[in-house]
């Protein structure tokens, strides 16, 4: 059955260069609701944490220390099919290779830098959502 929530963490470059809102508007506008929603930035520890299933691959230094460099915003979303869906909206990894009208389309600027983390499976997005909010942070 495909879960009703994705989480969603705009990453330190859109926060950078002022894409907050504009992102949070195109969610909206995709019907998607935000269930939590917080502002913040990840210690090294966390972003270790997050992206541990990275851990072998060759660019999860330079992920940790970008996820670490600015400010995030991290937010649970609820749709029908929300992470597919979500996915979708985002786009491809690499913005070279999202399709017009996705958020990375818009506001990613490379493979590193893309603007916009979605999860990638139910079980995921059960384990980020709560790896970023308690029961009492949900709406
Ligand atoms: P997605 O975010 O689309 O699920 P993943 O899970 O393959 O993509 O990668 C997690 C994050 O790692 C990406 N959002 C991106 O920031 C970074 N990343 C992935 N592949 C590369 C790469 N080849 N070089 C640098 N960073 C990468």
């Amino acid at each position: 059955m495909a879960s009703n929530r994705t989480l969603t963490m705009i990453k330190p470059d859109a926060v950078k260069n002022n894409h907050i809102g504009p992102i949070l508007a195109m969610i909206n506008e995709a019907g998607f609701v935000i269930k939590a929603m917080k502002y913040t930035q990840l210690t090294k520890k966390q972003a270790e944490l997050f992206y541990e299933v990275h851990k072998e691959r060759p660019f999860y230094g330079e992920l940790v220390d970008f996820m670490t460099s600015g400010p995030i915003v991290a937010a649970i979303l609820e749709k029908d099919n929300a992470v597919e869906d979500f996915r979708k909206l985002i786009g491809a990894t690499n913005p070279a290779d999202a399709e017009e009208g996705t958020i990375r389309k818009k506001f990613a600027t490379s493979l590193g830098e893309n603007a916009v983390h979605g999860s990638d499976s139910n079980d995921n997005a059960k384990i980020e959502g709560d790896f970023h909010f308690s029961m009492c942070e949900r709406f």
